[in-house]
């Protein structure tokens, strides 16, 4: 077991849907420590940088400008395993897939618009964190 963190962001979807909160909530009863949070909007150059390991995928596009269609909300959160647990809390990629009570169940929209996104390894992490926060801005 290791102590690790994870860069989660709330979909403009599930921000337009007003459940920013008991998403933090869900993620929070499963023991997972807030370490960095903030609300803010991509540009289409930004999502499209963010995303840069999708770039030859079919739905880098409509996946970019979903992405810059609204604001969403970024956040750290740390813990045992954090990066993979925190993925089986979002659920599958398609929230029709998804299992009862995860997030993409409860919040997504579609296989597009999905409610979250969550860092799926080390090296991801290593990558979507510092692209969102700086040190200074991630508090034990
Ligand atoms: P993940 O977010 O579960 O890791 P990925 O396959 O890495 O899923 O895809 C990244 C994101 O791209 C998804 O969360 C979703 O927003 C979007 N996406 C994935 N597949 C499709 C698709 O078939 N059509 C439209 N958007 C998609
Ligand atoms: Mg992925």
């Amino acid at each position: 077991m290791a102590v690790e963190r994870t860069l989660m962001l709330i979909k403009p979807d599930a921000v337009r849907k007003n459940v920013e909160g008991e998403i933090i909530a869900l993620v929070q009863k499963q023991g997972f420590k807030l370490v960095g949070l903030k609300k803010l909007k991509l540009t289409k150059e930004q999502a499209k940088q963010f995303y840069i390991v999708h770039k030859d995928r079919p739905f880098y596009d409509e996946l970019t400008d979903f992405m810059s269609s609204g604001p969403i909300v970024a956040m750290v959160w740390e813990g045992e395993n954090a990066i993979s647990r925190i993925r089986e809390i979002m659920g599958a990629t398609n929230p029709e897939e998804a299992a009862e009570g995860t997030i993409r169940k409860l919040y997504g929209t579609n296989i597009g618009e999905n409610a979250v996104h969550g860092s799926d390894s080390k090296e991801s992490a290593d990558y979507e964190i510092p692209f969102f926060f700086s040190r200074l801005e991630l508090v034990e």
